[in-house]
């Protein structure tokens, strides 16, 4: 897996009035460099148009596609790979299905699911809910920053930290060692999305420099 700074998912409730094609291409302009398609309540038709659609946009910028939940669509529109949930298709069924070259990321809450998803050969990890957040109904309460210094000592795969991550909090979650950081509503529910992205992005470019 190419490494990401700027991990960008869909969430249309967020732009009402604007096309989620053009949201995302903002987002990527900014600086996204992995985006994700979750759309929890359409259908599998809606979806696979999303994803193709998707697919063609990611791929003029040379942007990988994950999609949330479906290792079918993933197949079906060639995207780079999927993210699951614990009580989603465990991952050593979606490896079966997709094979070694596709992308599997595993959401985390805590270090012995961060373990269980390494161990299991999990390209990535999230990390999260760091902060409260809306835009994940069922979600489970905020982790909070000590689950990512726990993961920097204890994981060695990639981790992406998640979870009501805006501008005005987000350095907190690098201090705490967070290299990668994915964002929905903090970004695409932005008034300027480009200028959003970019500002995400040169705060993580900044702490990478810091670190060295
Ligand atoms: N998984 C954990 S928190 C979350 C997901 C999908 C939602 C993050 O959205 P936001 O708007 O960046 O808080
Ligand atoms: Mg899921």
């Amino acid at each position: 897996m190419r490494d990401f700074s700027l991990y960008v998912i869909t969430g249309e409730q967020f732009h009402p009035g604007r096309h989620y094609l053009e949201v995302m291409e903002e987002a990527i302009l900014g600086g996204a460099d992995m985006v994700q398609l979750r759309e929890k309540k359409k259908s599998k038709r809606e979806l696979l148009n999303m994803a193709r659609e998707l697919k063609a946009l990611c791929a003029r910028y040379d942007v990988p596609l994950i999609i949330n939940d479906h290792v079918d669509l993933v197949l079906a529109v060639d995207a780079d790979g999927v993210h699951l949930g614990q009580d989603d298709l465990p991952l050593e069924e979606a490896r079966k299905i997709l094979g070694p070259n596709k992308i599997i990321g595993i959401s985390t809450h805590k270090l012995e699911e961060a373990k269980r998803a390494q161990e299991g050969g999990a390209d990535y990890i999230g990390v999260g809910p760091i902060f409260p957040t809306n835009t994940k109904e069922d979600v489970v309460p905020p982790v909070g920053l000590e689950y990512i210094r726990q993961v920097v000592e204890e994981i060695s795969i990639p981790f992406v930290a998640i979870g009501g991550i805006k501008l005005h909090n987000v350095d907190q979650v690098l201090a705490a060692g967070a290299k990668r950081i994915c964002v929905v509503s903090g970004i695409v529910g932005a008034e300027n999305v480009r200028e959003t992205a970019r500002a995400f992005a040169e705060k993580v470019a900044q702490y990478g420099a810091k670190r060295g």
